[in-house]
């Protein structure tokens, strides 16, 4: 089954950040997630500016910038500039007056557009952005922190989402407490891509790759 597999680089050993890019790349990641925040729209501050430039600089993987800050139109271009085209920005659309003209701005700079939609954010409210972005990523834990449980309800708004995404031509991702059975539940039903972290990648002492290797091979 084919899935992609992100990972979300605030649980990451800043104590060696390069050892951790090296390693997660040599072990099959697909992507690197990269959670900034501005202590505002959420109560952390997590990744910022140079996290995400050192990462982007020590890998040619794609980048997954999920931006957690009050009205990112304001500050759109310092984190577009330090993209490649192609990588994906996702913007909260509560965080924004007018979101479908920062998404306007990141798709006419090169990269891909998306949004992240909330626990308590119902799809109602983003429809019309679903037919502009290209990605959705749907919050399982509420947003601003690592280690959160899994919110069950979340699960009703994936398959409303499911149902949509032919048609409006968008992918599903999941964040937030992504464990083995959410991708063995989620992935055949068509969500794309999960992010990792803590729950199943992270602080585990096991390698990366073995890790990586023991999710491509779940039996479907
Ligand atoms: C949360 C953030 C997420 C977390 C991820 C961590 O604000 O957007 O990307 O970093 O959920 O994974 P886990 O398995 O620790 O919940
Ligand atoms: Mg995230």
């Amino acid at each position: 089954m084919q899935f992609e597999l992100t990972a979300s680089m605030m649980c990451a050993d800043y104590g060696n950040l390069e050892r951790e890019v090296r390693c997660l790349e040599e072990g099959g990641i697909d992507s690197f997630h990269i959670d900034i925040m501005d202590g505002r729209y959420v109560p952390n501050f997590a990744m910022s500016l140079n996290d995400l430039r050192y990462i982007a600089s020590a890998t040619e993987k794609p980048m997954d910038i999920h931006l957690m800050i009050e009205h990112p139109n304001n500050h759109i271009s310092l984190f577009l500039q330090s993209l490649r085209k192609g990588d994906t920005v996702y913007i909260h659309p509560e965080a924004e007056y007018h979101p479908s003209t920062t998404l306007q701005s990141i798709i006419n700079a090169g990269m891909v557009p998306g949004i992240a939609i909330n626990p308590g954010t119902s799809v109602e409210t983003v429809l019309e952005m679903l037919r502009i972005v290209k990605k959705v990523l749907v919050m399982s834990v509420n947003p601003g922190n690592a280690g959160q449980m899994y919110l069950p309800y979340v699960g009703k708004k994936i398959t409303k989402l499911l149902a949509m995404k032919e048609d409006m031509d968008f992918e599903i991702y999941w964040d937030g407490a992504c464990s083995a059975d959410k991708i063995l539940e989620f992935a055949p039903k068509g969500v794309k891509g999960f992010v990792l972290g803590t729950t199943l990648l992270f602080g585990k002492g096991q390698p990366y790759g073995e890790v990586l290797e023991n999710i491509r091979a779940l039996k479907f």
